[in-house]
């Protein structure tokens, strides 16, 4: 055989691993998608025509492997021990002192290397002569299973260490998990297939690991973080943990950025602080910090006690999920009438707070889960998001199972106003028919007329709403202009309001006359109809009068109005209702006809750009706000027709998407200097 081919198979090789290297571990690609598969492609062949060039640790051998019968047990020459707990500060000092009695160091600060807790599933990787040999899960911690061929579908696993001179024997040490974004990914693909999907990424990671077939595992992307080493044979080591991960990493085994070293329980809770900061936004679930003693040689003489190190702790932080009750299912009416079925729970302590609601979204979403009264169910809490009912625990269900929910059946009439409760075909939500003359729907929707995006009236908010409805100040979104329903002397006489407080409500109210018309319209609350819409519409009919004249044919004109957004915008300017309140409106000098930001004008005109992920500086509005300025038009989602996709940190599958279409991806400074410069493309 030619000495070029087996040079070019192991060009290749290198070049493949390279590049899985600097996008699965530096998360800092250097070769586009369609080139990898290229080189990967090439490589196939040569092996294909050449099957004496295939070497274990070639790319190609990443996939491809016949599904196992079974896992194969592997006993782990040093045991994987876990980990102990400490879930308050007392018990991280507690563990400290004992650190410091135990190496007769009482008065002594301790150094401890520090690092995130994986939600993942732990496993160990050997490698001889730098080469990957095998790999196993943690199992009982004495005997694990062999999960190489799986193992080695993770493409941020080396097969080869880069070394000049690998340890004879290393075995590493880490965790197996699924990043948040690729969870997302695959419980939307399950979804769309009408699959089953997983709870949560730890789930997703473990079904994902322990699947026989390695072509399944492949398709999961699943991640690996190394957090130590097992054995090593063949080569010095260094003397603390902190020095050990500075050695893997240099080997390109992925290690976690968030590794630091910390002196003292000051400096420990420091960093539990810290990192519990950075949680949110992390790609990855964590649930605590690992605290080890730094110094190898201090760890040794610490020992083992029972099935854990003495010389480590894991610090969690509070659980982000409970068991609980399902005390009740009621329904909350919104702006346009929906109900929404809100699960009433046994007060459960999740995340630092007491829960005691679950959003359940529609009836669907109760079918889909199924949950039903007295059922005992998992809550999730996450960051500040809305507590939900993650699944329902149906082995707790009694004999005989309580009931189905049926929101319908429940709430034949709407519990604000009692009209009929309606849920129109094709709409998952069940919603009141009384329109505004709903308290509770009247109340959102002046809540909605004086929001920020619509007509930003400072300080009314939803306290004082509640007030002026419940009294009967107000009823409509015109009697807020009216003298005689809102002055000082009715505002004053309200809970929590003084005089000043009346005054400043009044110039708030006052300088919300006049607004231009595409807000106006938003601010109206037309079903379908939201921001960017009203935009639109401003911008095409130009006047109030004239967009109350237009029949279909010239409503959809407009760009993105369809047939349903059309019928929406006739229905509700031929009610009787909206057109008085709107001529009452008129009186009040509520908004001014006209087009806003003449099209075709500033730097970005006839642009569409797309926003994800969290900008550095920018937020979401001032973004939007800036690039509308320029002329610019922000969509909610990416085709064809979007020109640029504006992407910050934790960036999801929009920006897969563009990627995928091949659309200009811009960061935050790339969009500022777009905005100064203008365009250069045609
Ligand atoms: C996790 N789960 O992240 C250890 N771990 O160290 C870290 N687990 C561990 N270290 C010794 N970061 C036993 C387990």
């Amino acid at each position: 055989m030619h000495a070029d081919v087996r040079e070019r198979a192991a060009a290749l090789r290198a070049r493949i691993e390279d590049a899985n290297y600097r996008y699965y571990v530096l998360d800092d690609p250097d070769l586009p998608d369609a080139e990898y598969d290229r080189l990967l492609r090439e490589l196939q062949d040569l092996e294909a025509a050449h099957p004496e060039l295939v070497t274990p640790d070639s790319p190609t051998q990443r996939v491809g492997v016949t599904p196992a019968g079974e896992f194969m047990p592997v006993e782990h020459a040093i045991p994987m021990l876990s980990l102990n707990n400490a879930f308050t500060e007392a018990e991280v000092a507690a563990f400290d002192r004992r650190v410091r009695e135990a190496l007769g160091r009482e008065q002594d600060t301790i150094e401890y290397a520090v690092e995130p807790k994986f939600d993942g599933l732990a496993v160990s990787l050997v490698y001889q002569d730098g080469l990957f040999v095998r790999g196993a899960t943690r199992g009982d911690g004495y005997t694990g299973e062999d999960v190489s061929a799986n193992l080695r579908t993770i493409r941020a696993i080396p097969m080869r260490l880069a070394a000049d001179r690998p340890p004879a024997l290393l075995e590493v040490r880490g965790e197996v998990l699924m990043l948040k974004r690729d969870f997302e990914r695959l419980n939307a693909e399950a979804l769309a297939r009408g699959d089953k999907t997983f709870v949560n990424p730890r789930n997703a990671a473990a079904g994902s690991l322990r699947q026989l077939d390695p072509r399944v595992t492949a398709q999961r992307r699943l991640s690996f973080y190394a957090y130590g080493i097992g054995r090593c044979e063949g080569a010095p080591m260094p003397d603390t943990h902190a020095g050990i991960m500075d050695w893997i990493e240099s080997m390109h085994l992925p290690v976690c950025a968030q590794r630091a070293t910390a002196l003292g329980v000051a400096g420990l809770l420091d960093y539990f602080a810290w990192l519990g900061a950075l949680r949110p936004g992390l790609p990855f679930d964590i649930d605590g910090a690992v605290y080890k003693v730094n110094r190898l040689a201090d760890q040794h003489a610490l020992g083992y006690v029972a099935r854990a190190p003495r010389f480590a702790i894991a610090h969690k932080y509070p659980a982000q999920e409970a068991l609980t009750v399902v005390e009740a299912i009621e329904a909350q009416v919104g702006r346009t009438g929906t109900l929404t079925p809100v699960a009433r729970l046994r007060p459960v302590f999740v995340g630092g707070v007491t829960v005691t609601n679950a959003t359940l979204h529609n009836q669907d979403e109760i079918d889909r889960k199924d949950v039903r009264v007295g059922d005992t169910v998992i809550v999730r809490r996450a960051g500040d998001v809305i507590p939900e009912v993650v699944r329902v625990l149906t082995e707790r269900r009694g004999d005989p199972p309580p009931p189905r929910f049926d929101l319908l059946r429940q709430y034949p009439t709407c519990p604000e106003c009692g009209a009929p409760v309606i849920r129109l075909e094709g709409e998952a939500a069940a919603r009141c028919s009384n329109g505004l003359a709903c308290p509770a729907q009247r109340k959102q929707a002046l809540w909605h007329f004086a929001s920020r995006r619509a007509m930003d009236i400072d300080g009314l908010g939803e306290k004082l709403i509640d007030q002026l409805i419940d009294r009967g100040l107000v009823a409509t979104p015109a009697d807020l202009y009216d003298p005689e329903r809102v002055n000082v002397a009715t505002l004053a006489g309200l809970d929590r309001m003084a005089e000043k407080s009346a005054e400043n409500l009044l110039t708030a109210i006052a300088a919300s006359r006049g607004r231009d018309l595409g807000r106006f319209l938003h601010a109206l609350g037309i079903r379908h109809v939201g921001e960017q819409t009203a935009k639109d519409l401003a911008r095409h009919f130009g006047s109030l009068d004239a967009l109350m004249a237009a029949d279909e044919t010239a409503l959809l004109q407009v760009p993105d109005v369809g047939p349903v957004v059309a019928g929406s915008i006739r229905a509700f300017f031929a009610e009787p209702h909206n057109r008085a309140v709107i001529e009452a409106l008129r009186r009040a000098g509520a908004w001014r006809d006209g087009t806003p930001a003449a099209p075709g004008t500033g730097v970005l005109a006839g642009r569409t750009l797309v926003l994800t992920g969290t900008l550095p500086t920018l937020t979401r509005d001032q973004a939007k706000a800036r690039i509308e300025a320029a002329g610019g038009k922000v969509a909610g989602s990416v085709s064809g027709k979007t020109d640029y996709v504006v992407a910050g940190a934790e960036a999801g599958s929009k920006l897969d998407k563009a990627i995928a279409l091949g659309v200009t991806v811009l960061d935050e400074a790339a969009l500022l200097n777009l905005l100064e410069q203008g365009d250069p493309s045609p």
